[in-house]
């Protein structure tokens, strides 16, 4: 891999990583309300997918969005002030952890019912075909949204309309404490494209190579052909399902096995292994103070004024 995108992936991942290390602090210390869920584990799988992306197709996923959000290029600032419930953040405070957006880059939430996301973005799709632009839709969801009913009505429709839509399931073995186990016959979840019927793969998601070069087939085929993958990237989240999980579901070996081949880790060495390790540790340092500026600007953004509380809402 040419080193130019090595280290912007491996900064894309890192920026991900810190960025929510710090938001687990800040939730600690109460700074942010709510639920937080957090991505980290997984940043191979949208970091991966997405820098093979034109910058007009659009991106949609779930309530554990700030990786998605990131990795299209949304500012640490703007996402760090949503958290915290600021004016400034992406959504101006007002949708919090689970809905992060930024339509200007096409990232189009952050959406907090499970499996809801899957034919809005469909309907993106197919209104990128309706009007003859070559743009795609792409969407994440968990494995625990396979059996939810909008799932099966934006896979079927996608085939049947045959629109340029990208369905990325991130399996990270678990649907909040429930592994996956106990809610799938079949271990292999892409096999759930064969009903519609569309084109389907499996790919490991903490190998960002194979990721990409997944994402890239997929992309061509939607953009090229205007038909429609689903993408099982086996994938596993470090923490619990949100902050109020101490995750006793699971053995801390099955936690270790998965980290001791941490996508970020893996690019860490492959830079050191090609002579990049000062360009390495010089991301490092910019990440951090990235993350570090994020926060202050969180902490000293105001929170929307109480008067414009109805301003955003439509009806
Ligand atoms: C329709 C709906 N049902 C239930 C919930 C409650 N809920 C929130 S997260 C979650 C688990 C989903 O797990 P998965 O899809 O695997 O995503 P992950 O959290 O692993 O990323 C559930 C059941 C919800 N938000 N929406």
């Amino acid at each position: 891999m040419e080193h130019e995108v090595l280290t912007d992936l491996f900064a894309k991942m890192l920026r991900i990583r810190r960025f929510e290390e710090e938001a687990a602090r800040l939730y600690t210390e109460k700074k942010i309300g709510g639920f937080l869920h957090l991505y980290i584990g997984q940043e191979a799988v949208a970091v991966g997918t997405i820098s093979v992306l034109k910058e007009t197709d659009y991106v949609m996923t779930g309530y554990r969005c700030h990786g998605h959000y990131l990795a299209r290029g949304g500012s640490s600032r703007a996402g760090m002030a949503e958290l915290l419930g600021k004016e400034t953040g992406c959504a101006k405070g007002r949708g919090g952890s689970m809905h992060f957006f930024d339509a200007e880059r096409r990232f189009m939430g952050g959406w907090g019912i499970v499996g809801g996301q899957v034919p809005v973005a469909a309907g993106l799709a197919f209104a990128e075909k309706y009007k003859g632009e070559d743009n795609i839709a792409v969407v994440y969801l968990g494995d625990g949204a396979i059996n939810i009913g909008s799932f099966h009505e934006g896979l079927a429709l996608a085939a049947l309309w045959k629109i340029p839509c990208v369905f990325i399931i991130e399996n990270n073995q678990f649907a909040m404490g429930t592994p996956l186990e106990r809610t799938a016959a079949s271990e292999d979840l892409s096999i759930r494209a064969l009903a519609y019927p569309m084109a389907r793969e499996t790919v490991d998601g903490h190998d960002i190579y194979a990721v990409r070069a997944t994402m890239h087939a997929a992309a061509k085929r939607a953009r090229e052909q205007h038909l429609p993958t689903l993408i099982e990237a086996k994938t596993y989240r470090y923490r619990g399902h949100s902050m109020s999980d101490p995750a006793k579901y699971r053995t801390q070996q099955d936690v270790d096995a998965w980290r001791s081949r941490d996508p970020i880790k893996v690019l860490a060495e492959t830079m050191d292994s090609q002579g990049m390790k000062e360009l390495r540790l010089r991301i490092e340092n910019e990440i951090e103070e990235e993350i570090q500026d994020a926060v202050r600007f969180a902490e000293e953004s105001p929170f929307p004024a109480p008067e414009t509380a109805m301003d955003y809402v439509y009806v």
